[in-house]
């Protein structure tokens, strides 16, 4: 595959859909075919999933939580990452296997053994390059409360799940370095879009060469 995965991570209101924008744009720039897409999600099948984990009406198990995860990101792997991947296009996925370890595995204390597993089943690929986007668990919730709206099923959780779904993403972080950055999301809008401009520079750099 000559194409390359980047995905963008984060707790609630950590700003990726703005920092997506930006990457988007770069990569365009740099002249890649770029496809965007988002976790649960990006498909047929996978936006109807996403309904699902996101009602707030529904009582879901952790384990069906997920399972359903795995199912939209299976259906999103195959149908349009690896295709892209295959034709070298540059996939951007807000969210990926990440957000598994830390929601359900952090957050609901789901065994990270599992999860493994399933990744190398149903996931098959890790992304090449992860941007984390760090803010405080308080910061983050207000910035998305900030944007109206009734939380979803997932937004409705307590601050100690969010402070925990931190806390296990920071340490993927530091247990990956080669893919991962970490970005100071506390920052304006502006500054952590530089940052991100900046890394992403170095790092397409290094993978052209390679
Ligand atoms: N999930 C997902 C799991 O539990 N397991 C999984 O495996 C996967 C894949 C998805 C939910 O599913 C969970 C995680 C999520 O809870 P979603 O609606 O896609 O649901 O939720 P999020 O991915 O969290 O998306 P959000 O929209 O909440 O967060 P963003 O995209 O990070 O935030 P964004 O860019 O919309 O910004 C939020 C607000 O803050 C402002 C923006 O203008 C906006 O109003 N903002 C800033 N303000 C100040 N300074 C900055 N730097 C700012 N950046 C953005």
């Amino acid at each position: 595959m000559n194409g390359f995965l980047i995905s963008l991570e984060g707790g609630e209101g950590a700003g990726k859909t703005t920092v997506l924008n930006a990457l988007r744009d770069c990569l365009d720039q740099h002249g890649f075919e770029v496809v965007t897409t988002r976790e649960p999600g990006g498909t047929a099948a996978g936006e109807m999933i996403r309904q699902v984990l996101l009602n707030p009406e529904l009582k879901l198990f952790s384990e069906t939580e997920l399972l359903l995860m795995f199912a939209a990101r299976a259906q999103l792997v195959r149908e349009l990452i690896q295709p892209s991947m295959a034709r070298g296009a540059a996939v951007i996925s807000d969210r990926f296997t990440d957000a598994s370890f830390a929601y359900q595995g952090g957050g609901r204390g789901l065994e990270m053994g599992r999860i493994a597993e399933l990744e190398r089943w149903a996931a098959v690929i890790k992304p090449n390059l992860t941007f984390l986007l760090d803010v405080s668990v308080q910061q983050g919730l207000e910035r998305a409360r900030s944007r109206g709206g009734e939380p979803d099923r997932i937004e409705r959780e307590r601050e100690d799940f969010f402070e925990r779904v931190r806390t296990t993403y920071l340490s993927r972080a530091k247990n990956e370095p080669d893919r991962f950055i970490v970005i100071d999301a506390s920052q304006s809008p502006e500054e952590v879009v530089l940052k991100v401009k900046e890394k992403l520079d170095v790092w397409l750099q290094k993978w052209i060469e390679k």
